[in-house]
């Protein structure tokens, strides 16, 4: 310690506050991870007054954690657009239900004719504000427990039947549609919203250019005061799913892929102005092409579609200027290659995805990072990366579980997509812990059906186990919804500086920004402190912290009274130097090394 006399200050405060300890809370692990408890404990923040919009699988509205103390439903609107294909018309119609509807519903009037068949919109909903009433002390509660609720039923992978439940099929609704409506129902409740379409893959342009994502920028948008975007990065971190390379016009650029052989697809994205001609060529002999731009070929279970820029199907209809290029693959497994070529003299890029992990295709050179779905590369989205909050739990039975397959406890969760966007914005703002944690689960869900284990001991199975972008998502959204909270016309753009100047880094992040973990892990406590003017280290309110913060740090630890008389209208959190929430012994050494420097 370089400074003599403040070592003896601080062995003096520390035998004096030696028995202060930080504040303990019974709450879920998530809540304290991102000093979400330590947040409501400073600032009293419970999501009041503040709309969280979940786009997802649907909810189970009569779960105790979306119903109020007294009997009432949180859900202000849900919109449920079941059997839809995007916008295709003879759609069935989009049903809503009011939030008088759901009440009486409640009361035994009639029922609510919308489910979550999956269980993921549950989840999500829970994760981000579920109030925990379903079990005691609230103890599974989401980030904003008191917020209110927009829901709006938009997609399904489908479900099987069980119990007395019926089967659901595959749908994806119009997000057009979805979005002006949402637009319209955050204006009448009149309150600020953070929302989230807790789905998405790679498939898509990539650089928030897509109908979704210009539509998500139009109702929510980076300066929109009150109306913020969030999402999870994607699953498909350090998978084979892109591929990029430069091309020109004096020889044909190979990305090499092996198929299964089952039904599926490669998308490409290449420089507007540098048409290309799209070969796909199998090890079985197989060839198709060359397929000039703006042109397509069928043949032999392989289709090559070039679109002319602008011109692709809903939802990619990007506003980038590029060409898209759709190529289907159909019985042909093992090897083979997509090559392009260009047409004129000049370089051109391409970058190639698979859109998701679950398709038995994969690129075999040529790979780069960047595996962000097409939602999260949407310009004003907020976006997180996946950490592991969990790697152990106690299922509903008694049965000890783990997984330690996925990460280490505290490191990036190994399939947290990674940026950049096909644009080149980092893509990624910050991490959430949203791998194994736990939150309310649909009661009729085919989840909580086909795999008990996922429900938790201590849940009385209504709570359980949900992981991956999935879950960090609508941390980010719960912790986005305190936020607007302390400040109800924050905009997107104002949140996500202040969430990337606060996020901690640590051994595992490394150094930040990166494109796994953006600015660090999110911490609700320093963003809040940020936003209240907290100036960690300042103590006696100059605007910096330096050697003269020495004496009144010393006086907020020992006698925050005398403290708060002989500087008036500093803020006393000033000392909180290690950001757990207190002013004590703990926040000694962390101010001494603030003092000291880098
Ligand atoms: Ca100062
Ligand atoms: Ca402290």
């Amino acid at each position: 310690m370089r400074n003599r006399s403040w070592g003896k200050h601080a062995s003096f405060v520390l035998s004096a506050l030696a028995a202060v300890t930080p504040p303990v809370c019974a709450m879920d692990r998530v809540r304290n991870e991102t000093k979400a408890n330590l947040a409501e404990l400073r600032y009293g923040v419970t999501g009041q007054g503040v709309t969280v919009a979940i786009m997802d699988r649907g909810i189970d509205w009569r779960h105790p954690d979306f119903i109020k103390p007294d009997g009432t439903t949180r859900i202000k609107h849900l919109l449920d657009m079941t059997g839809q294909l995007y916008c295709e018309a003879g759609n069935p119609q989009p049903v809503e239900y009011t939030e008088a509807q759901i009440n009486a519903a409640l009361l035994g009037g009639p029922p609510i004719d919308s489910r979550d068949a999956v269980g993921h919109g549950t989840v999500t909903a829970g994760i981000a504000a579920g109030n925990g009433r379903a079990f005691a002390d609230d103890r599974y509660r989401g980030m904003a427990p008191a917020a209110d609720l927009i829901v709006v039923k938009i997609v399904s992978e489908g479900a099987q039947q069980h119990e007395d439940q019926p089967a659901e099929a595959p749908f994806i609704g119009c997000y057009e549609y979805a979005l002006d409506w949402l637009d319209q129902k955050i204006n009448e409740v009149g309150n600020p919203c953070v929302a989230i379409i807790n789905a998405g893959v790679q498939y898509g342009p990539m650089d928030g250019t897509s109908a979704v994502s210009r539509k998500i920028d139009q109702v929510f948008g980076v300066d929109r005061p009150g109306r913020i975007y969030a999402t999870g990065t994607g699953d498909e971190g350090a998978y084979p799913t892109h591929a990029a390379a430069d091309y020109d016009d004096t020889a044909a650029t190979s990305v090499r892929f092996t198929t299964g052989g089952a039904p599926w697809t490669i998308t490409a994205w290449y420089t507007g102005s540098q048409p290309a001609e799209i070969t796909v060529r199998m090890d079985d002999g197989a060839v198709v092409g060359p397929v000039p731009a703006e042109d397509y070929r069928i043949e032999n279970g392989i289709s090559i579609y070039q679109y002319a820029p602008g011109q692709e199907f809903y939802p990619w209809t990007s506003t980038s200027g590029d060409r898209a290029v759709w190529i289907g693959i159909d019985g042909h497994a093992g090897g083979g290659q997509v090559e392009i070529r260009g047409t004129q003299p000049g370089m051109g890029h391409v970058d190639l995805y698979i859109a998701d992990v679950f398709l038995p295709i994969v690129f075999d050179d040529h790979l780069v990072p960047g595996r962000l779905s097409d939602f999260a590369a949407t310009t004003s989205a907020l976006v997180c990366g996946v950490y592991v909050a969990r790697i152990e739990y106690i299922d509903i039975t008694g049965t000890p579980r783990g997984d330690t397959s996925e990460g280490v406890l505290g490191g990036l969760w190994n399939h947290s997509a990674d940026g950049p966007t096909r644009d080149g914005r980092l893509g990624v703002d910050v991490a959430t812990p949203g791998h194994h944690i736990f939150a309310a689960y649909g009661q009729t869900s085919y989840w909580k059906y086909c795999c008990p284990w996922n429900q938790i001991q201590d849940g009385g199975g209504w709570y359980g186990r949900q992981g991956a972008a999935s879950g960090a998502g609508p941390i980010l959204v719960g912790a986005l919804a305190l936020m607007l909270e302390m400040n109800p016309s924050l905009t997107g753009e104002e949140a996500r500086q202040i969430l990337q100047d606060t996020a901690r880094s640590d051994g595992f992040t490394g150094p930040t920004p990166n494109t796994h973990w953006g600015y660090g892990k999110l911490d609700l406590l320093a963003a809040l402190d940020q936003m209240a003017g907290v100036v960690r280290g300042d103590l006696n309110c100059d605007g910096a912290a330096n050697v003269l913060d020495i004496n009144p740090f010393v006086l907020a630890l020992l006698n925050p009274a005398a403290y708060a008389m002989q500087f008036p209208g500093c803020n006393v959190h000033n000392a909180d130097i290690n950001g757990d929430g207190g002013e004590n012994v703990l926040d000694i050494n962390p101010f001494v090394a603030l003092l000291l420097g880098p």
